[in-house]
This record gives C-alpha cells, sequence and structure tokens, in this order.
C-alpha cells in the first residue's frame, strides 16, 4: 500500500482599498487617557496620548496634534458639541485652558490634563492633519469624581471559637482581616484600619501579609477567672435563657457562655453618614448594644451618639476552655449530669435484648462548646472492660467518633451580632453527643455478665491553623473517672 497523502493549497487574497476616499493613504491616530477615572486633588490629573499611524507609518516627529476638552464631544469629533464649562484643563495653573497643541516627538503627542475643581465628565478630542490634509480624529472620556472614602469595613476572623482559656498553651494567634471600603464596594487604597479588642491583643501580621493577629496572652493556669496574665473578657450577668452556675472562684459570680464571648472591633476614617450615621467606635463588652463607660474607645476619644470621623465594624468571637473535668464540676457544686456527665446516670443493668442511649454535654466551665477549628476534631467513645461478644457501641462499632462542628454555641447572625432571645438550647445542642450501647448476646452466649465503662475522649483543636503558633493545636483527654458510664451488661 502506498500512503495516501493530501497536499492542500493554502492560498491567501489580500485587497486594499482607497475607495473612494480623499487623497492619499489612509491616516488614523488613537487618544488614549490614563487613568479614565481620576480623584480629584490638587494637581491631579491624567495622562493623555496621541499615537498613530500615517503614510504606513508611525505619526511624522513635529507634525501637530490638536486636543480640545469640553463637557461634550465636538461634532466635528463625532460628538454632540455644544459643551461648556470648566471639566478639566491642560493648565495646571489656569483651570479654563480648554484647547491645546502639541508637537509629535517619538512618534506620539503627550499631555496632561488637570482636573477641574468639582467633580465632571470630561471629553477630549484629538485632531490631526496629514500632509494630504486628510483629518483624523480619535477620542477620550475622563472622569473625575471626589476622592473615595470607606463607609464601611470588612471585618473577620479565621476562628470564631479560639481555645484562649486552655491551660497551659501560652500565646496562641487567630488571623483577622479588615478591608476598608467604598459605597461600590470597592477597597479604598491607603486606608489604615485599626483595631480594638476586649480581650487579647491585636498585632500586626508577623508574616507581613494583609490583616492582624489577635493573639490570646492568657494562659491560665486552671480556670480563665484565676488567669495568669493578658486581658480576658468581661465578666458578664447570665441573659435570660442563658445557662449559668456559680463560679467555684467566686460565689459571687455566675460562670455563663458569654463570659467567653468577645468583642472586636475594626475602624477606619471615612464618611459614617454612608451608613446613617455612627456612634464612635467602642468595645461592646457586655453584649448590650450599647456604650456603657469603661467599655474600649478610639484613644484619645470621648464616646458620642453621632460622630464623623471613623465607620467601623464590630464582631465577636468566643473564647473557650477545656472540657470540664469531674472535679470542677464537683467544685462548682453541679449535680452529676446537669451539664457534663453522660445522661442516665452512670449504673444499671442491661439486660440482653436491651438497649440504652447516653448523652454528653462536651463544655467548658463557662459552659462554651470547646474550641474546635480543624475539620478532624473529634469526640471518641469506646467500649472498655471484658466486653462480651454481642455487645455493642452505636450500630455494632466498639468505638464511634463524631466530629466536633466548629461552631460558638451561642448564637450570632452573619454579623456576628448576638441574637436575642437567648435560649438555653442553643448552647446546649452544639455540644450534645450521644452514643448507644446494645445488649445483643443470645441465650448462645455464656460469657459470665461483664461490668463495662463507656469512655469519652475529645480531640479538638484551639485555633487555626494559620495562628503562627506551634501549640495551637491539643488532645484534650477527659478525666476518665468524668466521661466513664459503668454498665453491667447480662
Ligand atoms: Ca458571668
Ligand atoms: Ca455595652
Ligand atoms: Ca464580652
Amino acid at each position: 500500500m502506498r500512503p495516501v497523502r493530501a497536499v492542500v493549497p493554502l492560498v491567501l487574497f489580500a485587497f486594499a482599498c482607497n475607495c473612494g476616499g480623499p487623497p492619499g493613504p489612509m491616516t488614523t491616530i488613537h487618544l488614549d487617557a490614563t487613568p479614565s477615572v481620576v480623584n480629584i486633588a490638587s494637581g491631579a490629573y491624567t495622562t493623555l496620548t496621541v499615537t498613530g499611524q500615517s503614510d504606513g507609518a508611525a505619526l511624522v516627529d513635529q507634525s501637530t496634534v490638536n486636543l480640545e476638552v469640553a463637557s461634550a464631544l465636538p461634532a466635528d469629533c463625532g460628538g454632540p458639541g455644544g459643551g461648556s464649562g470648566e471639566v478639566g484643563s491642560f493648565s495646571a495653573d489656569d483651570p479654563s485652558e480648554n484647547s491645546t497643541q502639541l508637537q509629535v516627538s517619538g512618534g506620539k503627542a503627550v499631555t496632561k490634563l488637570y482636573a477641574p475643581q468639582t467633580p465632571a465628565t470630561a471629553y477630549v478630542c484629538a485632531k490631526f492633519i496629514d500632509a494630504y490634509s486628510n483629518v483624523a480624529t480619535s477620542s477620550a472620556k475622563v472622569t473625575f469624581k471626589t476622592a473615595s472614602e470607606p463607609t464601611h469595613v470588612n471585618f473577620s476572623c479565621t476562628a470564631k471559637n479560639i481555645g484562649a482559656f486552655y491551660p497551659g498553651v501560652g500565646s496562641i494567634g487567630v488571623k483577622c482581616t479588615a478591608v476598608a471600603e467604598d459605597d461600590q464596594n470597592a477597597p479604598v487604597v491607603g486606608s489604615q484600619v485599626k483595631f480594638l479588642t476586649e480581650a487579647g491583643t491585636f498585632d500586626p501580621d508577623p508574616n507581613g501579609t494583609a490583616g492582624v493577629y489577635l493573639y490570646d496572652p492568657i494562659g491560665a493556669p486552671q480556670y480563665p477567672t484565676t488567669n495568669s496574665g493578658g486581658t480576658k473578657p468581661q465578666d458578664v450577668a447570665p441573659l435570660t435563657g442563658e445557662p449559668s452556675y456559680s463560679c467555684p472562684s467566686n460565689e459571687d459570680a455566675d460562670c455563663n457562655p458569654r463570659d467567653g464571648l468577645v468583642t472586636l472591633v475594626a475602624y477606619v476614617e471615612g464618611n459614617p453618614e454612608a451608613q446613617g450615621g455612627m456612634p464612635t467606635p467602642y468595645v461592646d463588652a457586655n453584649d448590650n448594644n450599647k456604650y456603657d463607660p469603661g467599655e474600649v474607645l478610639p484613644p484619645n476619644t470621648t464616646y458620642q451618639d453621632q460622630q464623623d470621623k471613623y465607620v467601623w465594624t464590630q464582631i465577636k468571637v468566643l473564647f473557650s476552655g477545656q472540657v470540664m473535668s469531674q472535679s470542677q464540676q464537683n467544685a462548682a457544686g453541679m449535680e452529676d449530669g446537669t451539664y457534663v456527665l453522660a445522661s442516665p446516670a452512670a449504673t444499671g443493668d442491661l439486660a440482653r435484648g436491651q438497649s440504652r442511649n447516653y448523652v454528653w454535654h462536651i463544655l467548658d466551665s463557662n459552659l462554651n462548646v470547646v474550641a474546635a477549628n480543624n475539620a478532624s476534631d473529634v469526640v471518641t467513645f469506646s467500649l472498655q472492660g471484658n466486653v462480651p461478644s454481642g455487645v455493642t457501641l452505636s450500630g455494632g462499632q466498639q468505638q464511634t467518633n463524631d466530629n466536633m462542628s466548629n461552631s460558638m454555641g451561642i448564637q450570632l447572625d452573619s454579623d456576628f451580632h448576638l441574637m436575642e432571645p437567648v435560649g438555653a438550647s442553643d448552647f446546649e445542642n452544639q455540644s450534645t453527643y450521644a452514643v448507644t450501647l446494645s445488649n445483643n448476646r443470645t441465650q448462645d452466649d455464656t460469657d459470665p455478665p461483664a461490668p463495662l465503662s463507656i469512655v469519652a475522649s475529645v480531640q479538638h483543636s484551639l485555633a487555626t491553623d494559620d495562628s503562627g503558633s506551634a501549640s495551637d493545636n491539643v488532645t484534650d483527654n477527659i478525666d476518665s473517672s468524668l466521661t466513664s458510664v459503668n454498665v453491667t451488661v447480662k
């Protein structure tokens, strides 16, 4: 066989035409204005550049280009004409200089168009007459506007629930980012956002990227109420429906979830009128949506209900700690099963053919959901003892896991504002874990009745991975005397 080879001739046809136009070769020019949107300021300008082709080459040096600026494009530049007023000037000193003549140099003609005093839309017409008296035109539109200013701040942190009260971890950090934006939601370059916090400290990002780190310096030795340093969140009284108990270290105070709630503020100089007016930025430490004496303000300010300097955003994060131990629970005078221990209470025979649900509430000493900043954070339940055949925990497994949700327990809206009313179920729902122990032994199983324990352990991450700290990931193994549920299967 001969290979088949096809050859397709490729033919290009090119046509050139000067179809009834003026004599001589075509001349074209192009006017560029960069930038095309200019913020009005003293000396602000846009750069106009005219390039073109004439006689098949770049514009000849020493030839001239005429420029005109007006509030409407002239008729001989393809516009409606009739422009008026001062909408830009070719002179830095004279706002009325609305035309100029440029010499081409290096194939182009360049000049500056200075901003007017007030916002305006300027139309610039460039006109070039070639050696054959052909007229080529090009135009550009330039918008002069008042400089954009921040009207709001976008503010968020990479963790909602931070294990800042966990004993002995030292400083942990969470990255927070704030961007000042204008009324078009465009970032306002050059705006310096500042931060206020109820607890911990804000430090610049040590990696030099955008944002700041919220560092917790608490490192409490045991209870958050006996922390050894740093600023901790304000102790607040429980709201209606918010669970609480008498704090072991201070019987006059209630320990309640909002004792771990930390208010953060990002503020920037801008236009608060855009939001219908705003009060002085303040750290609403007690979550009542109003300024109370003692709440943190920007340096050297006094609180005003209306001010015209700053725009700002407030968010809240939660500082949480270690899962409460049995000894802490006892010291707190809490009854078994109130918040932490499995229910129903520990002991009780489980006859053949029976099953039983056990419920844990995994909470810290403020009754908060513990921090779980890693998707693999988990509560693990296991059966311990001489497990007879036919006895299973939660569907046939000897061990069962329940991934923890990265939540605050406290209900906040999408802006991290506290939602009212506060209900105890909000705090409990996200901290509840359950397993089922089933005794499926048959008459053929002759193992003797066995005492067993169900043991829960918690592995959770105190902060997000980008905290810059090596100590932000801990395994919190709960005291076994707390978490064991003892049951005899018969
Ligand atoms: Ca309290
Ligand atoms: Ca307040
Ligand atoms: Ca607070």
